[in-house]
């Protein structure tokens, strides 16, 4: 039998790689897309069905996570088999300076959805995206039984829709699960998250259209994964028999200055000729150390990771160069900021 999944945050990152693995297995997807004035579909246009297709199997709705009402009407006309919860307010620099925007968004929203589901009565599992910023300052390695301690007002908004998902489940009996993913990066990452910044910064350099990359804290720890691998994760969860919550992660730490080394050398540039520091992109309290444990996933889901940082930086570098390129051929158009 077919299934049908919704997937908030379908335009993002992971949103665009989970589409493509739902639609792969015969699932037919409903994604919430926010109103833009400008497009705002880019990840996922080449999986885009127009309502005159035949046998539409990718449908997008306009709504808003602010939209609870809206949510409650999608749950009841769509009837998930699973609802994947991508949407936030992802940025964490970002959060510190639209704080409430940012709880309402990537904390409230969690709610609202879960509220969604109980009013429409629809029988649904629900991933929800929760993230390594809950555990913030507490020391790696982290795993499920380690104590959040959140760093920002993003982290602080995602440790509510943690534990508001651990609630629905066992006050209402909810197969609802947090996947707690730690970074996890590719070509479509957002362009000012930093491992896409200095990606993207390598592929200007070298073509020329760009000589200096600004930058704030190098010397910060993240676990850095591929997120094609990360979406496969969430989906194994929602298979599962048993809702449960899990960290996904390589368990491989790196430092920002060796991603940035990794990057530009893989183009034959030495970094240090090119970065500079701007206080600007520092965060009033900063996550210094992430690294995931995630033994359970490997055990219960049998999830393994195969690209490590090194091998992502190169992947990411080699798709900007050939972004760029496409750009000066004026086969992209578009403006940098
Ligand atoms: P992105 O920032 O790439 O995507 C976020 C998505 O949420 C976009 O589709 C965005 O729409 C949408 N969105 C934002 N605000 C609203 C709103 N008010 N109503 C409806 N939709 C909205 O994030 P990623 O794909 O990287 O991450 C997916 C999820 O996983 C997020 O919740 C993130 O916080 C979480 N996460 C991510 C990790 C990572 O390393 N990538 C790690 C751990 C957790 P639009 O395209 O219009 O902006
Ligand atoms: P993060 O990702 O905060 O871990 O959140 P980001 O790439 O923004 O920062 C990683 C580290 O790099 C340092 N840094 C910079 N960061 C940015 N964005 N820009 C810079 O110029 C810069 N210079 C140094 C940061 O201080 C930080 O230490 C991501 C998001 O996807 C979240 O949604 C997700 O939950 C977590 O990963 C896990």
């Amino acid at each position: 039998m077919t299934k049908t999944a919704l997937i908030t945050g379908v335009t993002g990152q992971d949103g665009s790689y989970l589409a493509e693995l739902l639609l792969s297995k015969g699932y037919r997807v409903h994604g919430l897309v926010r109103r833009s004035s400008s497009f705002n579909t880019e990840r996922i246009d080449h999986i885009y069905q127009g309502p005159q297709e035949a046998e539409r199997r990718f449908v997008l709705h306009h709504a808003d996570l602010s939209d609870g009402v809206a949510l409650v009407n999608l749950m009841r006309d769509i009837q998930p088999d699973e609802v994947y919860n991508l949407g936030a307010q992802s940025h964490v620099r970002v959060s510190f300076d639209a704080p409430l925007y940012t709880g309402d968004v990537t904390g409230l929203s969690t709610l609202r959805l879960l509220e969604a589901i109980r009013a429409s009565g629809v029988e649904t599992r629900i991933y929800q995206a929760s993230s390594s910023e809950m555990f913030g300052s507490t020391p790696p390695p982290q795993n499920e039984d380690t104590p959040f301690h959140p760093r920002s007002p993003y982290g602080a908004a995602k440790v509510f829709g943690y534990w508001t998902t651990v609630n629905y489940r066992e006050a209402y009996g909810m197969f609802a699960v947090n996947g707690i993913l730690f970074n996890h990066e590719s070509p479509r990452r957002g362009e000012t998250f930093v491992t896409r910044k200095i990606t993207r910064a390598v592929a200007r350099i070298k073509a020329g259209l760009q000589d200096r990359l600004y930058l704030g804290n190098l010397d910060a720890v993240r676990d850095w994964g591929y997120a094609p691998e990360y979406v496969e994760a969430m989906w194994r969860m929602l298979q599962h028999d048993e809702p449960t919550d899990y960290v996904v992660a390589t368990g491989v730490p790196a430092t920002v200055r060796q991603f940035l080394e990794t990057a530009f050398a893989h183009a034959d540039l030495d970094w240090n000729e090119h970065v500079r520091y701007d206080p600007k992109y520092e965060r009033p309290s900063e996550v210094d150390a992430l690294i995931g444990d995630a033994s359970k996933a490997r055990e219960t889901l049998g999830w393994q990771p195969t690209v490590l940082v090194e091998e992502l930086a190169r992947i990411m570098v080699d798709a900007d160069v050939r972004q760029v390129e496409k750009e000066l051929t004026g086969a992209v158009v578009r403006i940098d900021r």
